[in-house]
């Protein structure tokens, strides 16, 4: 090896410690700040302060406010103001049973699940026929960040296929991956020779050829399908199938959103994902990571249905929506009695599960709702910059002889930010201009705090609660809405004004 030990580089080491020690006493980054020029450049460079913390001017129409004609108040509960309810055996305690504002007349609610379509299917002779192609897929999970990985129908997921309970269907599968698969449709009581288990059931299909899966479908609730391969699951090959009820739930629900959780392992400077790790560093909600993730956007006191589907290859996720307590009302299973309904603000959702929460969006605000592991809230956890992982070496023998081994590189560009050697490196997604404008490029992220695309990432999204009058505008209107604007305007409404502190501007993106 033409590594040669640097003394330069051995004091150097020695001192970061030393300075991080500080950093861990919390003095490092003002010390930097003060002192450093380099430090004073990079924050002029990366945030333009907003001048003074004064709400921008008056932002929709408060008055336009809430529908006509809806019973406010259940049992103490309001729709439209966080409390925690009365009684827990009130049939409204945390808005169990509310009703949405959709009448259980008009049907169920179309199903949504966002940055996926759903699959077209056509009667013929009174079966709903859907054609699904299982094929090699390049997915943005970020601007210009391109994983390669399998999916059905040029997306990853697949399509969401979306059906009633009492449907007959017919699903075409033709497969145009380069090798064998087959679909099993996870939960189903069906004839086993469609059940998709692979050698089992029935012969692989053939690349290029089709297989017919026709069955009646007499359950309802949230289920997937998949490739019975597991290669090809850990690759990506997945979808929704969401069955409904023949009888609409009751209470009736205004929005039924869907989201699948994955994680997948990529080389550094890969975009093939590789199946056989154990761990996992590209972490994705529908396909996309945050800030990418389209927020799920919901109007001020709905109820909301949201299934979450776990189909990562080894890792369980801790689902966690702030400021909304949740109720869990459905698995993978079937709909839970509601005797059974547990009200929760976390729920630990395991591989090839998926879960359905149930809440009256009775808090305004862009709230957090994210994995809760830390290494699935960010990506790219993987060869950090310092000595803990380092390329041809264990650690072990790295720590054996610290006099003999390579030092980290303390040439830092931008020393406001990054630690050498830490996992705080991490946090450091480069958010170039383009990325960034197509992170703001989304109708449903109109209005947020210029600042929020640094704090929402891996498997992280946004539930954004608006009053009726500001959805109008930021999911129907086409005027242009400022950066903060809406969350301005829900801290005038519903927050302490007295307490506003405007977001720093992300250079060049305000
Ligand atoms: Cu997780």
């Amino acid at each position: 090896m033409s590594k040669k030990p640097s003394n330069a580089n051995q004091s150097e080491r020695r001192r970061f410690l030393k300075t991080s020690a500080m950093a861990a006493g919390g003095a490092f980054y003002g010390g930097l700040v003060g002192t450093s020029t380099a430090a004073q450049e990079h924050a002029r460079k990366m945030l333009d302060m907003q001048h003074g913390n004064q709400l921008p001017a008056p932002l929709g129409d408060p008055a336009a406010g809430r529908p006509v004609g809806v019973q406010a108040e259940y049992d103490g509960y309001s729709r439209f103001k966080p409390t925690r309810g009365d009684d827990p055996d009130s049939d409204f305690y945390l808005g169990k049973l509310m009703p949405g504002f959709r009448s259980a007349d008009a049907g169920n609610a179309p199903f949504y699940a966002p940055d996926l379509d759903k699959l077209p299917w056509k009667m013929v002779g009174g079966v709903k026929e859907f054609h699904l192609v299982p094929m090699a897929v390049e997915r943005e999970v970020l601007p210009g960040y391109k994983l390669n990985v399998y999916g059905y129908n040029d997306s990853m997921p697949g399509p969401t296929i979306e059906v009633t309970q009492g449907d007959r269907i017919r699903i075409i599968v033709t497969n145009e991956l380069p090798e064998e698969t087959s679909v099993h449709w996870h939960g189903f009581e069906l004839p086993v020779q469609y059940d998709g288990a692979s050698e089992l059931t029935q012969n692989l299909i053939k690349p290029g050829k089709s297989f017919v899966y026709e069955f009646d479908v007499h359950e309802n609730g949230t289920f997937f399908y998949h490739s019975h391969i597991p290669m090809q699951e850990a690759f990506g090959s997945v979808g929704f199938m969401i069955v409904h009820p023949k009888k609409v739930y009751a209470p009736p629900v205004d929005r039924d959103l869907g989201l699948i959780f994955q994680n997948f392992y990529v080389e550094p400077s890969q975009s093939i994902a590789d199946s056989w790790r154990m761990d996992w560093n590209w972490q994705t909600i529908n396909g996309r990571s945050g800030p990418y993730t389209t927020p799920l956007v919901v109007k001020h006191g709905e109820r909301v249905r949201i299934r979450i589907m776990n189909f990562s290859p080894m890792q369980h996720h801790p689902v966690h929506i702030h400021g909304h307590t949740f109720w869990i009302t459905g698995h993978e299973g079937a709909r839970i009695p509601k005797s059974a309904w547990v009200p929760r603000n976390t729920e630990l959702i395991g591989i090839a599960q998926a879960t359905d929460f149930e809440f009256i969006a009775n808090n305004p605000g862009d709230w957090m709702f994210h994995c809760h592991m830390v290494h699935h809230m960010m990506n790219h956890m993987t060869r950090q910059v310092g000595p803990r992982v380092r390329p041809d070496q264990t650690v072990e023998a790295y720590l054996a002889d610290l006099d003999r081994s390579p030092g980290v590189n303390l040439k830092n560009s931008d020393p406001g930010f990054k630690t050498p050697g830490y996992p705080q490196e991490m946090k450091g997604m480069v958010m170039q201009p383009e990325f960034m404008k197509a992170i703001w490029n989304r109708r449903e992220v109109q209005g947020m705090r210029a600042t929020w695309p640094m704090s929402v990432m891996g498997l992280m999204t946004v539930l954004r609660v608006l009053p009726d009058d500001l959805y109008r505008i930021v999911m129907e209107s086409d005027d242009r809405v400022e950066k903060g604007a809406v969350f301005a305007e829900i801290v005038r409404r519903f927050g302490s004004p007295a307490d506003y502190e405007a977001a720093m501007k992300m250079h060049g993106m305000s």
